[in-house]
């Protein structure tokens, strides 16, 4: 299904062809962590929602792929914390970015930034660099899916604070987010929508503080997420191999 939606809309111009490339490396990581959100993913999105509620000024990325398959989420998103979502593409091209604007208009996001941008990040090239001051420009946590990593590295380097999904726990963006959620976009996006409304009850209710937030994130060691993610993997292939010789 995923593929399928991926695929339709290539067709429709939202997706870039490097994207559904994109998708199959994904798709090969998705594999060998078993199709299912890991334990250290599940711990990384409580403090990605944490991080996000905590933010002064979110902004949630969204490329191609992520649209495709994500559009609905992001735009729950961006009501509950609440955040600005910026259209922000690594392959730009000005139609690609009004009909994502559209998508993600019709699924009822308001303001969607990305078709004027009048800035640009620090370190990179035009048009890569391009990006909007509501936006990216001014965010201090900036919500990025499936990014290529020389991005996410200037984007770290200016000094955002970064929360990442990226099905490869090898990756640059993975390696330079601040939290990294290691889990396909489309269990990390609801997953995220149930964390964050669960945090906001909490907030509400004062079974725990902005405080406790805030300690949250800063406590978050991502390398060793990153390394709990690994070793996650090769956990789950180990018993494959297990069940492969009659051992389990
Ligand atoms: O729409 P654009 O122009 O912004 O282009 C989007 C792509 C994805 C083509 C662009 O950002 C790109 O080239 O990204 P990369 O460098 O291929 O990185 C994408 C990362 O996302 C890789 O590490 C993939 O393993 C990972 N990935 C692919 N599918 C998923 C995923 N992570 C989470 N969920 C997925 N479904």
């Amino acid at each position: 299904m995923e593929r399928e939606r991926l695929v339709e809309a290539f067709r429709k111009g939202l997706v870039a062809p490097e994207g559904l490339l994109a998708h199959g490396r994904g798709e090969a990581f998705d594999y060998i962590l078993g199709e299912h959100t890991m334990e250290v993913a599940e711990e990384a999105t409580v403090v990605a929602a944490a991080a996000l509620l905590i933010a002064k000024w979110p902004v949630i990325s969204m490329n191609g792929n992520a649209t495709a398959l994500a559009s609905r989420e992001a735009v729950e998103l961006s009501h509950l914390i609440p955040a600005r979502i910026e259209v922000n593409l690594f392959y730009r091209s000005e139609e690609r970015v009004r009909k994502l604007v559209k998508r993600l208009q019709e699924e009822g996001a308001r303001g969607v930034l990305g078709e004027r941008p009048d800035r640009k990040i620090e370190g990179l090239d035009h048009p890569r660099a391009l990006c909007c001051t509501e936006g990216i420009y001014t965010a201090d946590w900036v919500l990025l899916s499936l990014e290529d990593g020389d991005r996410t590295e200037a984007l770290a380097r200016w000094g955002k604070k970064i929360v990442a999904v990226d099905l490869n726990p090898l990756s640059r963006t993975a390696r330079a987010a601040t939290v990294t959620i290691v889990d396909n976009i489309t269990r990390a996006f609801p997953n995220l929508v149930k964390k964050v409304e669960g945090l906001k009850e909490k907030l509400e209710r004062g079974e725990v503080t902005r405080e406790d937030l805030e300690e949250m994130v800063r406590r978050w060691d991502n390398n060793e997420a990153l390394a709990r993610a690994v070793e996650e993997i090769i956990r789950y292939l180990e018993r494959e191999v297990e069940s492969w010789r009659g051992l389990r």
